[in-house]
């Protein structure tokens, strides 16, 4: 049989650069879109530079992201680039919506035009159902957004369906509640408890600043999800999925779990509240319901949140102590 090849845009990003390392072990050709920048960021992905082929590549330009898929003519797109912090999609609303939105469109209309026998992969979002219609939230749940990025998310889905509907193709859209790990992006929440907790015990910080400490999400771990996309364009028919860990935890939860690592019990001594980090709209409360995926991709997930926790905490501690040799 001949050799699978994938091509994934945002493979610079979190899950781009677990997705890559998952499909070269399935031994597939991997492909990734990266975008111009005057230094290289490809720190996620510089243990596997050498056993994939980079495309330089643009969500705003039409042109470049039809010839990546004319060079690497692929058999399954994954679509995960994106403007991804819903913090700055306030002051980016845009710029928000070029990417996250019309982006996804210009991967499909490339996809059309040059490989319309592709199988496409759009990576939405749990932002989508915002302001929460019912729990816990599968797949029928109706959405509301409550940001610029969750609106943009919401027209990225819906255009990735319509182009099934429209011309038949192979395309899904992936609806993912929240994933992290020693990856994630300073700015999210998680990776950045793990890191200031981590820089408290190391004794290079005092405290952290965070903003609303009440909200819950439903967490897991991103090398479990990244197997879920692959799993979703191995079925016959295109469908869309929720995936999910079905268990929820409050922002102050994973800041007391993160300490409880470093054996700091009184966690609220080290916590400073900051107003100016609540956003203008906020999303409370989240939970999945992977059930479809359960039954039909035979997915679960494997990493629990009290692992998840340690294990970014410890890559933290890891990491800093190297940097401080
Ligand atoms: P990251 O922010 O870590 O990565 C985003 C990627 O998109 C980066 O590789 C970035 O490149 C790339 N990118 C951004 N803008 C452009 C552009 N104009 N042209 C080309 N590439 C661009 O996100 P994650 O890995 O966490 O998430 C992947 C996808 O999944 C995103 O679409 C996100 O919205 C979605 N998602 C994520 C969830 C999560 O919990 N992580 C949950 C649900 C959905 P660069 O490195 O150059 O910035
Ligand atoms: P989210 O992730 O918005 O869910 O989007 P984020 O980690 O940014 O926020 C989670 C919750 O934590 C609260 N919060 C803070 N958030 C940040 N970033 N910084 C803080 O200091 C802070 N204090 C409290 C937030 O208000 C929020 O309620 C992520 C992204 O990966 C999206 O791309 C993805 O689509 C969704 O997850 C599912």
């Amino acid at each position: 049989m001949a050799q699978k090849r994938a091509l994934i845009t945002g493979i610079t990003g979190q899950d781009g650069s677990y997705l890559a390392e998952f499909l070269l072990s399935k031994n597939y050709k991997v492909f990734g879109i990266t975008r111009r920048t005057s230094t290289p960021n490809y720190e996620r992905i510089k243990h596997i530079e050498d056993k994939i082929e980079l495309i330089p590549a643009d969500l705003l330009d039409q042109q470049s992201l039809t010839s990546a898929i004319d060079y690497s003519q692929p058999d399954e797109i994954y679509n995960l680039a994106a403007q991804s912090f819903v913090a700055t999609s306030w002051s980016q609303p845009v710029l928000t919506g070029e990417f996250t939105a019309l982006g996804v469109t210009r991967m499909l209309e490339a996809m059309r035009q040059i490989k319309p026998d592709a199988k496409f992969y759009q990576a939405s979002s749990s932002e989508m159902f915002g302001k929460v219609k019912q729990t816990p939230q599968n797949e029928n749940t109706p959405f509301h957004p409550r940001s610029p990025y969750g609106v943009a998310k919401v027209y990225g889905h819906w255009i990735t369906i319509n182009y099934r509907e429209s011309y038949d193709l192979f395309t899904i859209s992936g609806i993912l509640f929240n994933h992290e790990s020693p990856r994630r992006g300073l700015e999210f929440v998680t990776r950045k408890i793990s890191h200031s907790v981590a820089r408290i015990y190391l004794k290079q910080s005092k405290y952290i600043e965070l903003g609303n400490l009440d909200a819950k999400r439903d967490w897991g771990f991103a090398g479990d999800y990244v197997e879920a996309m692959w799993l979703m364009l191995q079925q016959k028919n295109p469908d869309d999925y929720v995936i999910a860990t079905g268990e929820n935890h409050s922002v102050a939860e994973f800041v007391e779990e993160a300490f409880k690592v470093v054996n700091i019990s009184n966690w609220k001594k080290y916590v400073r509240i900051s107003k100016e980090l609540f956003r203008p709209a906020e999303v409370d409360f989240l939970i999945g319901d992977a059930t479809k995926a359960r039954k039909v991709l035979n997915w679960q997930p494997k990493v629990k949140f009290p692992q998840l926790v340690k294990m970014m905490v410890e890559a933290d501690i890891d990491l800093l102590s190297k940097n401080s040799k």
